[in-house]
């Protein structure tokens, strides 16, 4: 530090104890002049100092506005009547608006209307009525990991808060490879929490431009080469950009190798219902996994199938393996996920997880879930087909079958960097780079709009 900088804020600390002394004692006027002598001396030194900072941009350089955010920015400022937002992966109905479940709806009247409510902290670990149907939900009622207590589960700051927990969880504990296998491409934000952590991150391929599916192949070879006991993380469903899942055979394929090669697999979960609109059908591949006895970390994101995407509700799992020891190994997990919740968010937020709570304890509510979750895959659905047939009905060059094999919220249309940029400046329709769509931006009013705009930048690019 400078030697300006560490004296100038001693002298500034001294005149305002002089001024709060001569304040406090009725001031003669010659004091008040003596003070403002001195602090009109000070002043070039003291504006020195507010120009000098610990944070030179060599230090803490400009960073790029976050894309997704930046472009939901972009949108809101595009005053076209005809723009489209198909960036952030968030439901929307067919008028284009944000869809309240009927049953969240109904959750909250029933929270309002209970007179035992308040605002005290929730446990550390948050609401256990919450966390515990949570688990269920994803694992099964009947899962072996929860009849044998080898699981424990802690309420987070939504599927991210989830991810950040068990990346801090790795970096203090994980004493295998450190490095985080994701899938090429995978959803942008795992880089940063795990490089933030200190994980670094590599690929393993996932997409096949070709084909626009699974690149099975590459995928299985980078996992049978990379180092043993590397850290794994997989999408349980509804892959987020590219909306391909493998096979239940392919992930038995992939269990068997993550089995031999010792990696250790971390599952994000943010679309359980989204991919096929069935909640158990969407979970098979961690179930499968579980069966199979792995040790493995699991984030449940609920901002997506309960519409609850600003409250924040989501669970952070640990399951360990089976053995005379696995009880008492996850009381030790469970206790250090506890120190590491209290230091950073000391408690988890309340709202959305009563509100997930009341359904998830509910069958009635539960049931009536499970139709909602059956109306937004079902309209998500009908879209793809619509926008197949569209582009193919224009005839648009190439093959526009993935837009129906691939599932869940996105599509990865193919479109190169250049179209989805022409699709901004020309048609007001807002995507990102990678040429991922939220199909839930789509709706009757404007697929066809889309698609002729798609045909026009295919045709002209
Ligand atoms: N995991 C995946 C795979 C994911 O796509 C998201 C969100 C999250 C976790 C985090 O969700 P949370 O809201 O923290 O529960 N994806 C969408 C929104 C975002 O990027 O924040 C998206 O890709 O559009």
């Amino acid at each position: 530090m400078p030697p300006s900088s560490t004296a100038a804020p001693a002298r500034t600390s001294n005149i305002s104890t002089t001024t709060s002394s001569s304040t406090a004692s009725s001031s003669s006027s010659s004091s008040l002049s003596r003070i403002s002598n001195i602090a009109s001396h000070l002043a070039p030194a003291s504006s020195t100092m507010a120009s000098t900072t610990n944070f030179p941009a060599d230090v803490v350089p400009q960073a790029p506005e976050d894309p997704l955010f930046g472009l939901m920015r972009a949108f809101r400022a595009d005053e076209s009547p005809d723009k489209m937002d198909l960036g952030i992966g968030a439901y929307r109905d067919d008028n284009g608006k944000p869809w309240v479940l009927p049953v969240v709806k109904k959750a909250d009247e029933i929270l309002r209307n209970n007179p035992d409510l308040n605002h005290e902290y929730a446990p550390i670990a948050g609401i256990q009525a919450f966390t515990s149907k949570s688990a269920e939900l994803m694992f099964g009622a009947d899962s072996p990991a929860l009849k044998e207590g080898r699981a424990t589960s802690i309420q987070t700051i939504s599927g991210t808060g989830a991810v950040h927990l068990g990346a801090l969880f790795l970096a203090k504990f994980y004493k295998g490879n450190r490095t985080v296998y994701v899938s090429n491409p995978t959803w942008a934000n795992h880089h940063q929490i795990f490089n933030n952590v200190g994980l670094p991150t590599a690929q393993y391929p996932y997409f096949d431009k070709k084909t626009k599916g699974l690149d099975f192949e590459g995928m299985t070879q980078a996992l049978r080469e990379a180092p043993d006991r590397s850290v794994v993380l997989l999408h349980p469903c509804a892959h987020n950009p590219t909306g391909v899942d493998p096979t239940l055979d392919q992930w038995k394929e992939l269990a068997a190798i993550i089995r031999q090669k010792n990696h250790f697999p971390f599952f994000d979960s943010a679309y359980q219902g989204f991919a096929s609109g069935n909640l158990v059908r969407d979970a098979a591949a961690v179930r499968y996994f579980v069966e199979q006895g792995f040790e493995l970390l699991l984030a449940q994101s609920f901002a997506k199938n309960f519409g609850l995407y600003g409250e924040r509700a989501g669970c952070f799992h640990a399951i360990t393996s089976p053995g005379p020891g696995a009880a008492e190994t996850i009381a030790r997990i469970a206790s250090q996920l506890a120190i590491l919740q209290r230091s950073e968010i000391s408690n988890p937020p309340l709202y959305g997880a009563r509100i997930a709570s009341t359904v998830l304890n509910d069958p009635k509510l539960f049931a009536e879930w499970e139709e909602n979750l059956a109306t937004m895959s079902g309209r998500i659905i009908s879209m793809r087909k619509a926008l197949r047939s569209k582009l193919e009905e224009l005839g648009t060059p190439g093959t526009w079958n993935h837009i129906t094999d691939q599932i869940g919220m996105f599509s990865f249309t193919g479109l190169t960097e250049e179209q989805v940029l022409r699709l901004r400046n020309e048609a007001h329709v807002y995507m990102t780079k990678n040429g991922r769509i939220s199909m839930a931006g789509l709706n009757t009013k404007n697929i066809d709009y889309f698609a002729k705009a798609v045909h026009k930048v295919v045709t002209t690019s």
